[in-house]
């Protein structure tokens, strides 16, 4: 918390609300607009407007308490779930174990993995033409989100982690006959994040993962696999402290009968989806809370 000395005691404690929802939330710019409008209601009437309670103050400071809660720190990801059946020659085939250098160690110009083997089957990948299929196919796919949760309050730890990691059942092409989960599916997300000092990103999980941080591989865990576990230091990738890099994260279920999907990660990657309904129902609470005070304030 930031007390600049000097200041109207009341644009001070708009800086402690503000330091309070900075605190909790993902984004700080719902925090700052917040912020930045009560500062603007303060400077452009003069601080005698604030000598008395009005129901309007109230209903105000009750919208920016739910607008904080509603921010709880999360992070919600957004990918592309594509989905496959056996009939395709990389799933449900032999059981390959632990597989690593299936791609290449750097990110294709398209975004996506590259297979590192041409035509040759290894990591019951069937070559490259194949593997394209993985994160390119146009048909029977869909948008689908995950959500990492700050695993306590200020902790900058965030975490998924899904054991049951089947987010297409009963959709797309359906459940695999005789089992109650719709296996065989590639699941990829792509967004961005600020490199700080000491960021680590943690995964268990199955069957192929693949994180590209700066386009270059840093989780390599191919194959079809029962759960296995990589880490990643950020501090090892020489990156520069306050830049922006790409984050690139590929799964594959190839397999029956486990699909588990573990993050932890002191990344703070960049939401790209939308606010969900609920949080922008919040601040729209909020603002109005903010016109219905400014209107009173000028009676
Ligand atoms: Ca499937
Ligand atoms: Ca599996």
């Amino acid at each position: 918390m930031r007390l600049v000395s000097g200041l109207h005691p009341l644009i001070q404690a708009k800086f402690k609300i503000r330091d309070l929802i900075l605190g909790s939330v993902n984004s700080n710019r719902y925090a700052n607009g917040i912020f930045f409008a009560l500062l603007f209601l303060t400077c452009n009437e003069g601080g005698g407007l604030m000598k008395k309670i009005s129901a309007s103050a109230i209903a105000l400071l009750v919208s920016l308490a739910m607008a904080s809660l509603s921010l709880a720190a999360s992070i919600t990801l957004t990918g592309t779930v594509r989905d496959f059946t056996p009939v395709h020659p990389d799933f449900e085939t032999t059981i390959s174990n632990l597989t690593t250098g299936l791609v290449q160690n750097t990110l294709g110009t398209d975004g996506t993995p590259v297979y590192a083997h041409g035509d040759a089957t290894v990591g019951s990948i069937h070559g490259s033409t194949n593997f394209y299929d993985w994160y390119h196919a146009t048909t029977n796919l869909m948008d689908y989100s995950i959500t990492l949760n700050e695993t306590s309050e200020g902790s900058g730890i965030y975490s998924y982690s899904n054991n049951s990691f089947f987010p297409i059942d009963n959709q797309l092409l359906g459940n695999y006959p005789g089992y109650n989960h719709n296996y065989h599916f590639t699941y990829e997300i792509h967004t961005d994040f600020t490199y700080q000092s000491g960021q680590t990103f943690n995964f268990t999980g199955d069957d192929d993962v693949w994180v590209f941080i700066n386009k270059q591989l840093v989780i390599d865990l191919g194959g079809i696999h029962g759960a296995a576990s990589a880490a990643v230091n950020l501090d090892t990738l020489g990156l520069t402290v306050g830049d922006t890099y790409d984050f690139d994260f590929f799964f594959a279920e190839r397999h029956t009968t486990q699909s588990n999907l573990l993050i932890q990660t002191s990344i703070k990657l960049n939401p790209n989806a939308v606010p969900e309904p609920s949080t922008a129902l919040m601040l729209g609470v909020a603002l109005v809370g903010l016109v219905g005070l400014r209107r009173e304030r000028r009676r």
